[in-house]
């Protein structure tokens, strides 16, 4: 049995990124949430994985951790395509920008941390975060200009890198961050993919509710 333990998600952007990749590789996975927060979630999750933070993935009895992991072990169980794009420039660009994104843009993820149901004031645009904001900006403008005859996701089809995204469109929609164009087309797609939607609508169901300030990133990790 494979079960993958996640935060809330409403607030968890990388439990979001791996729970997408999840259902997207067809894998059978049961899916278990555990809320941030109350000390019960760390107990549970030290004694079932040895691990503290989410998303974990514990198949046959050997455990997981890190989104970016988790993705790679998803994309070797699923059919080809499911995950990464099947193209081999595509694939390589998609990985480049996931890794990017799990390794940065910690102005991003501190001062818009991921609350999918809830608006917020827009912050106050320090130079990292303007950084950080314009940095995705390229990224799908690069993506979208190469690609927009393959489909309407950053590589054409959804892969992974349309779920690593994914949490910063919903960022920009929470804080009011104002999109134009092609990046507005393209938040308009990944948050109307039905994987998006079918996780909209169950963040806006969970009943509970965090202090995002202290859940702000120290570090890259
Ligand atoms: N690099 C890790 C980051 C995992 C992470 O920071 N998870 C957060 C939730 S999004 C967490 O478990 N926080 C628990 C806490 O801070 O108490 C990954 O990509 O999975």
């Amino acid at each position: 049995m494979t079960t993958l333990y996640l935060g809330n998600k409403n607030y968890s952007s990388w439990s979001i990124r791996a729970l997408l990749v999840a259902r997207a590789s067809g894998v059978d996975i049961e899916e278990r949430v555990l809320p941030l927060g109350p000390e019960e979630t760390y107990k549970i999750l030290l004694k079932e994985t040895a691990q503290h933070r989410v998303p974990v993935l514990v198949t046959d009895g050997f455990v997981i951790h890190d989104s970016l992991a988790i993705v790679e072990w998803l994309a070797e169980k699923a059919a080809p395509g499911k995950v990464w794009p099947v193209d081999e420039i595509k694939r390589a660009k998609a990985r480049s920008i996931c890794a990017e994104m799990h390794a940065s843009f910690i102005d991003l993820r501190s001062d818009m941390g991921v609350d999918i149901r809830s608006a917020h004031p827009t912050p106050r645009m320090t130079g990292g975060l303007k950084w950080d904001i314009n940095r995705v900006l390229d990224i799908w403008t690069n993506a979208r200009a190469e690609y927009q005859g393959d489909g309407p996701y950053l590589f054409g089809e959804w892969s992974a890198a349309d779920a690593f995204y994914m949490p910063v469109a919903t960022r920009f929609r929470t804080y009011g961050i104002d999109l134009q164009g092609e990046h507005e087309a393209y938040a308009q797609a990944v948050l109307s993919h039905p994987l998006s939607v079918q996780l909209i609508e169950e963040a806006k169901a969970e009943p509970w509710t965090v202090d995002l300030s202290k859940f702000r990133p120290k570090s890259a990790d």
